[in-house]
This record gives structure tokens, sequence and C-alpha cells, in this order.
């Protein structure tokens, strides 16, 4: 009898139409195919093979750099089970939409099936998702950034429990791109795009919106977070998990080279991108990585920035649209030094400074995760990693202080739920505007969002000893509006007063939006650091909170009813705290 994944790859074969199938098993010797098709199409190319070994560049269509938010759907029978924030489409109407894009168009194309694990490959907490593609490029990502072939081929069996993801790159125009998401059913399917993170179905698809339906069923938690562990003199490593929206520096964060190191503090990367949480035996919220590779933000990214990575992307690794210099290796903005001579741009021009960056933005590399000097050596731990901290943060110019801490869970999913930060180049729209982005997954969340926060407060109660909840901001700006603080490996300094609160004996100062560092609470030496500056930093403004207050309201607003009463308690609570500071002010 035909198993459940073969009976799915008939249909999906009836309905796309290839010339041939392929069914990938990860070997070295089926990805050099992969590469030489890659390379056979003409988006890609080789690299310097004395330098950059085992390297390609890939360059996509120009029209397809980034996320497309607005093509992305959740397909859930009642639209209010998709919420406000969500585009929607009923799962019958996208099914005959987006399957009239899909129908024929692998024809005089291979389908690969790609079988892969999120997660480590003896984890419970991991899954398999299968995903079928006509892109080799995809394949070619998918076996960096998961455990891909005969390992999930060999873990899936003949059972049916598996994220089917379907995806063509079909002709490429937006106006035929949709990325929709059937949660009842557990199923992907993306046609249009070949861009990452609409692309590499186990990431964002199957990962954060599937996946967040199911561990809210299933109780546990799925979510756009890092991780970490900071390193304390003698040895003992404390986990943290970290949400930061697309491109506001966690992939930095986790592969921080601390700049404590002296004073034997150190970090771990266990995930740069997202984490999958269960409550393990002894009380501890437990988190994986559920992928094995870093999708990375390539421009601003250099030797000063995040060090580890550049010693890891020298080989093994895929680059998509960065420039290429004549030696043919890669190069960015914010790479270190000037530009050499005689750069191609992005889209394989000659590059002329004046008119716009070398790089896209947005461009990434796609790198094994165990190539980092950084990678911890508990990254794959089947039981994963105890986490006694959530962070979240955003890029705020005003407003948030360096960090505070919340004065309990409930409180904490409340500075998480508001959450806020400028756009950046990871999606496509306007960049810089500040925008709600709970715990950073408003693109990512694949049911109402109102439910959502009612699961994080659902989880508070289950959890023996939750984890602390802390917001940062490295990106506050001064009155001449440089940056207030250096940030990437100085960064640890903010870490290590959260490992202090963690353990008890941080010195903080309660503030009317919660604790943050007493004066002599941050370690800061060797920085130089006025007094008048750090002060500026750990600022809490009754009136720009007020405006948040105003901006919250309205975004909670949107939820009606649905929204959880807690959240409007802690709204209320925050109103008064401000009041009595304005108040006491005047
Ligand atoms: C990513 C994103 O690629 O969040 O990780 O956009
Ligand atoms: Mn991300």
């Amino acid at each position: 009898m035909a198993t459940p994944l073969e009976n799915w790859v008939e249909e999906s074969a009836r309905l796309t139409k290839p010339d041939r199938i392929v069914f990938c098993d990860g070997s070295e010797a089926e990805n050099q195919r992969i590469i030489a098709e890659m390379l056979h199409n003409g988006d890609s190319l080789t690299l310097n093979e004395r330098t950059y070994p085992n390297c390609y560049l890939h360059r996509s269509s120009p029209n397809d750099v980034a996320r497309t938010e607005h093509l992305t759907f959740i397909c859930s029978p009642d639209k209010e089970d998709a919420g406000p924030t969500n585009n929607w489409m009923d799962p019958e109407g996208a099914k005959s939409k987006v399957g009239a894009l899909l129908d024929g168009a692998m024809r005089g194309r291979t389908m690969y099936v790609v079988p892969y694990i999120m997660g480590p490959a003896s984890s419970p907490i991991s899954q398999v998702g299968v995903e079928i593609t006509d892109s080799p490029y995809v394949v070619a990502s998918m076996r960096i950034m998961s455990r891909m072939g005969k390992i999930a081929k060999d873990r899936l069996g003949s059972s049916s429990d598996f994220v089917p993801g379907l995806h063509s790159i079909g002709d490429l125009d937006p106006l035929r791109r949709y990325i929709v998401h059937f949660p009842q059913e557990r199923l992907i399917w993306s046609v249009g795009s070949g861009y990452g993170g609409n692309a590499l179905l186990g990431k964002k698809c199957f990962a954060l919106r599937i996946a967040s339906v199911m561990a809210r069923e299933q109780g546990w938690m799925a979510e756009h977070m890092l991780i970490l562990g900071l390193e304390s003199p003698g040895g003992k490593v404390t986990y943290m998990a970290a949400a930061f929206p697309s491109s506001c520096g966690k992939t930095n964060l986790a592969m921080m080279v601390s700049a404590l190191e002296n004073l034997g503090y150190r970090v771990w990367t266990v995930g740069d991108d997202i984490s999958w949480m269960k409550i393990g035996e002894d009380g501890y919220l437990h988190a994986i990585n559920p992928e094995a590779g870093f999708f990375g933000v390539a421009p601003g990214t250099g030797v000063k920035t995040n060090p580890n990575v550049m010693g890891a992307i020298t080989r093994n690794t895929l680059f998509t649209n960065v420039a290429l210099t004549a030696e043919r290796e890669p190069w960015w903005e914010g790479i270190d030094g000037a530009p050499p001579p005689h750069i191609i741009n992005w889209k394989g021009e000659p590059w002329d400074s004046s008119k716009g960056p070398a790089a896209h933005p947005n461009a990434r590399y796609t790198v094994p995760a165990k190539q980092s000097p950084s990678i911890s050596p508990k990254w794959e731990a089947p039981e994963g990693v105890p986490i006694s901290a959530f962070i979240f943060g955003g890029r705020r110019s005003r407003v948030a202080p360096l960090v505070y801490e919340s004065f309990n869970w409930k409180h904490g999913v409340f500075v998480g739920a508001t959450m806020a930060s400028e756009t950046t180049a990871a999606t496509t729209g306007d960049v810089g505007v500040t925008r709600r982005d709970p715990m950073a997954m408003l693109p990512f969340c694949g049911y109402n969002m109102a439910d959502y926060f009612r699961h994080w407060f659902e989880m508070g109660k289950r959890i023996p000893h939750p984890p602390k909840v802390f917001h940062v901001n490295w990106f506050r700006r001064g009155a001449d509006g440089k940056f207030l603080w250096p940030g990437y490996g100085e960064n640890v300094r903010v870490l290590k007063w959260i490992l202090e609160r963690i353990e008890g004996h941080g010195a903080a100062q309660e503030t009317r939006i919660g604790y943050v560092p007493a004066r002599n609470g941050l370690t800061l030496d060797g920085l130089h650091i006025s007094p008048e500056t750090l002060s500026n930093l750990l600022a809490v403004n009754p009136e720009d909170w007020q405006g948040e207050l105003e901006d919250t309201k309205q975004f909670f607003a949107k939820f009606g009813d649905r929204l959880p009463q807690e959240l409007l308690e802690e709204h209320r609570r925050l109103a008064q705290r401000l009041e009595t500071a304005v108040s006491a002010k005047t």
C-alpha cells in the first residue's frame, strides 16, 4: 500500500505536472548534482574556490528579494481564527485560486521531494516536514537549514505525521505570488517566489506559522526567538531566548564575541531565529533550535559586528543577492574595509555607487550552524536547554530604555504584546516605520493573536519555573541622532545584568515600566560612556510612555472582545503608574 507521503507526492505531481521527480536523500553526491543544476540555470555562480571553497552566489529575480507579507495568507475555515493581524482567504477559495497557479507549474522542470527534520534528529521536540519544490536553490538551502534527506525519511517511516509544503517558483510574477497556510490540515502552498522566507518552507511557514498552531493545541511554544547560553566565571551556562523582529540583530546577539571575556563571560549559540519550547521534567521551559543553519542578513555584518559568522561563512555557504568582487569573493555594505575596485552589484551589473548599494539590503548568507566557533556544545541536545530569561526587543530610536525587567509573568506578557519596532528591509514595504510587532510574531503567528496572548498567559500558569521577562533596546538615539549604546559585543554587559537578576543579586531601580539597572548595576569597565549618556539610555520618560499607552490601546482595540482581560488590566496598571509619575512632576 502507498504511504501517506507517496500519495501526497503523486497528488502534487498530478497537479504541477513535472517532467521528472527526484526523491532527495541529502547525500553529498546528490548535493553536487543540485549545485550543478543551479549553475546550469544561470542564476548562480561559483565563488573563489581558494578563499571560499564550496561557496556559491545566487541572484534572485530583482522583484523577489524579501518576504512578502501582503501576499501571505492564513486559510482557516473561520476568518476570526486568523485574526485582525493576518491576511485571510477561505480554504476552498485559496485552493482554487492558488491551485490554478500550481496547475502545470512544473512542466519542463524537475520536482524535488525534500523530507526534512526541524530540530535535532533524536529530539522528541523535533518534527518532520516534507517540501516539494522545483527550485534547486531551495533544495541546496534546505540541506543547510534542516536535517534533510534519508535521516528525515527514516524518522517518518510510513507515518502521516509530517507537514507537507508544496512550492513552485511559478513565473516569479508578484501578481501570481501567494504563500498560503492551511492550519487545519497543517499544509503549506507557496507559488511565485524563490526567496528564503517564502520558499524554504521549513522556516517561517512551518516552524512558526503552522508550528504556532500546533504548539497552542498541544501546550508548547513556537517562537521567533534566538537561543543563547551565557557562560559566567566558573563555567556555569544560563540560557536565554530573545525575540526581536527580522533584521534587528538576533543573529549578532546569538553569535556575539563577548566584550567581557576577560571577566569570564562568554556567549554560546544555540539558535539565531526560532525556538521550540516544551516544559521539561525539571519544571523549566526547554528549548531546541529547529534549524540546522543560519539564514542571516549580510549587509552590516563584518569582523567588528559578528566575527564568529565572518569566520563561518568562508566555506560551504550559499550567498544570495550579495555583490561580487573581481576576486570572485562576496561583498556587501558594512563588510570590513573600503570597497575594492570593479564590484559587480547584486543584479550582476558593474556597480555605480551613485545608483544604490552594491548588495541588496536584505542580501543573505546561508551557512551550517555547526561552522560557527560559538556553537554551543548543547545545540543538538535532544532535551533542549532550560530557559531562564525571555528577552523582547526592537529598534526604537526613542522611548524604550536600554534594558528593563518586567514585574512578573503577566506584566512580561504585556511587555511582549506591546513590543514595537522600526521596520527593516527583511520584508517588502516601507523601512523605518514604527509598527507594533508583538513578541516579534506579527508576520509569523498562524492564528488569531488574541488567542496567542491567551496561550502565553496559560503557559505562565503551567510552567513551574517560568523565565523572567526582560525588554532591551540597543537602538536608542540621543538628541544629535546618534546611537547612545555601542551594541554588538558590548551587549554582553546587559546580558550580565539579566543573569544577575535571574540569580537574585543584580542591582535594580524600580520605575513605572519595570526595573532598570541601578546606577552601578551595569558593568561598564573599559567602556567610555558618560553618566549623562547612561542616564539617557535608561531614562523612562512618562510623556513618551503616554504616547505608547495610546498607541497600544488602539492596537489592542483591533482584537475586540477576544483580547485577554489580563492585557487590559496591565494596560490600566501602567496608565495608573504613569498618571502618578506625571502628576508628581506637575
Ligand atoms: C528571517 C526573517 O529571515 O525574520 O529570519 O525575515
Ligand atoms: Mn526571523
